[in-house]
């Protein structure tokens, strides 16, 4: 007889359940990872199917050379580019239940290139296995839910082969990240700039701006980062425009940053205070849009990169339909740790572990959650929020017990850092929360480090700690 268990809607569930989950990017890879550690422990589990469009597993940390249409027809994925370094300590990431220490067998540097990270990630993965759940190259055309037979009907298309199926599921959990449909915006004069104007998910190697004036639009994660890349490999100067409010770091030689941009004249940018600047290309670092063509409207997240989207109870589960979920949906401080954190949470829920109050309670949860947020007032506030949001989810669940309050401290002490030097917080050292040790200084400083190969990276990387934390 097939194992039973009540299941999130009161019911008696069967082994004949089955999960969807969309996307093997780090979310995905949570999911799937915290379904095997329950299985390990005699969980029955239901049957599991993960689909990516891609060839490979690691979602945005998978760099691809390719931008605008993939060798399938479908929008490139990838928003990721090359010579890109974690942009907060890793310690602040780290999987509670797979150290950096445990993946590299030493303890590494805190700000890690991109490669780096794909193998942190993806060694987990490959540690249970988790790559026999996946189908690759399978793109999730369409989600929609029969409210007479309580099942999803999910149609995907095998891109190899250009065959569609649809398939019956009882859950859903969609992991496709929110970093991939651009935001682009128009300005006057765009139309007509002899130069290359493309977005932050378009970049791909700061290389191409050497020697040239840069424009830079945006005041976030991404104009910050390719700002300084783009200097770093060579851009004669580069501008950064902001909408609302300048980042205000200390720019090294070649930056700075001025408001908005009102049109272009040829290359001659025309700012809000009546300034002008010559430019040869620009990078429009203008965020992106949180983009679901294959759900259905009843089903669909709408939201802008916020820490607490609507809709979301707990920031998982859909308010209408729990057994719709949402992995890493939020803006983000925290990254793996919280996708873990709503892995675990969505896995329990699934599982017949957890009980969902009412739909009212849910909504006025939500609600408590959305309105606390708007009363953030700086990112020392905003860091806390997600670290309560994380608390939230791993109190009632068996996620392995880390040090979150060290990862907020963490996270302000990186903020002040980036405030001190922004060339130079990469080269600051923290603590793990996981293990406590301290992470080594770099063997050399990230300023001057053109290579952002694995190799080079761990090549001296057991250098003596002077870590700072
Ligand atoms: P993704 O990594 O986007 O993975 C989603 C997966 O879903 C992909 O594999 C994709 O192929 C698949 N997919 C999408 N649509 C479909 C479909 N219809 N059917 C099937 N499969 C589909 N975070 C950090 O912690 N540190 C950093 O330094 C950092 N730098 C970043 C730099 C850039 C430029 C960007 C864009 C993001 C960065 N991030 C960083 C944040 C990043 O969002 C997370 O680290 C992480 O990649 C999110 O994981 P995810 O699985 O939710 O989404
Ligand atoms: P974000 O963090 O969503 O930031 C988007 C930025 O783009 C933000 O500064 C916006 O300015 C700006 N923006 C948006 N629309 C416009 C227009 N029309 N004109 C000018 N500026 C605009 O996206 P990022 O790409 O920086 O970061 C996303 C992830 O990628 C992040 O997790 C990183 O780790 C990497 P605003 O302040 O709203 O005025």
């Amino acid at each position: 007889m097939e194992p039973a268990w009540i299941g999130a809607n009161g019911k008696e569930e069967h082994m004949a359940s089955r999960v969807a989950v969309v996307g093997a990017g780090p979310s995905g890879l949570a999911q799937l990872h915290a379904f095997e550690e329950a299985r390990k422990k005699g969980a029955a589990v239901p049957e599991v199917v993960c689909f990516d469009k891609q060839s490979e597993w690691g979602g945005l940390w998978n760099y691809t050379w390719r931008t605008g249409l993939d060798e399938f027809g479908d929008a490139v994925h990838g928003s990721m580019y090359r010579y890109l370094w974690s942009n907060g300590p890793k310690e602040c990431l780290e999987f509670a239940d797979y150290t950096f220490d445990e993946h590299f067998g030493r303890p590494i540097p805190s700000f890690p290139p991109r490669e780096v990270l794909f193998d942190y990630v993806t060694g987990r993965a490959k540690k249970n296995n988790v790559k026999q759940f996946i189908q690759f190259n399978t793109s999730v055309r369409w989600i929609s839910y029969d409210e007479s037979r309580e099942k999803f009907d999910v149609t995907v298309e095998v891109l190899t082969d250009r065959t569609t199926r649809t398939e019956e599921f009882d859950y859903v959990i969609v992991a496709t990240g929110h970093f991939s449909t651009p935001n682009v915006p128009d300005y006057e004069g765009f139309q007509r700039f002899p130069g290359r104007v493309l977005h932050s998910h378009d970049f791909r190697d700061s290389r191409e701006f050497a020697g040239k004036d840069l424009l830079v639009m945006g005041s976030s994660y991404s104009a910050e980062d390719i700002a300084l890349q783009s200097k770093k490999y060579g851009a004669r100067s580069v501008t950064i425009s902001y909408r609302t409010a300048p980042m205000g770091f200390k720019w090294p030689d070649g930056i700075d940053e001025v408001p908005r941009l009102v049109k272009m004249d040829g290359n001659t940018a025309h700012f809000a205070d009546g300034g002008t600047r010559h430019v040869d290309a620009i990078a429009l670092c203008t965020g992106y849009q949180h983009c679901f063509p294959f759900i259905e409207d009843s089903l669909r997240l709408r939201t802008a990169n916020v820490l607490y989207t609507p809709d979301l109870y707990k920031g998982v589960c859909w308010l209408d339909n729990p057994k719709m979920m949402y992995l890493g949906m939020q803006d983000q401080y925290y990254t793996f740790t919280l996708f873990d954190a709503e892995a675990w949470y969505a896995r329990d829920y699934v599982l017949g572990r957890l009980t969902l109050p009412p739909r009212q309670e849910m909504a006025d949860d939500i609600d408590s959650w959305r309105a606390r947020q708007d009363t953030l007032a700086d990112p020392a506030e905003e860091i806390d929020f997600q670290a309560d949001h994380i608390a939230d989810l791993v109190k009632d669940v068996d996620y392995p017990v880390f040090d979150l309050d060290l990862t907020r401290e963490h996270f302000k002490k990186w903020e002040h850092d980036k405030e001190e030097s922004i060339t130079g917080y990469r080269d600051r050292g923290f603590s793990s929360p996981c293990t406590g040790a301290v992470a080594p200084t770099h063997h050399t400083p990230w300023w001057e480090e053109l290579d952002d190969s694995l190799a080079t990276f761990l090549g001296d990387a057991g250098k003596d700690a002077e870590a700072t934390v």
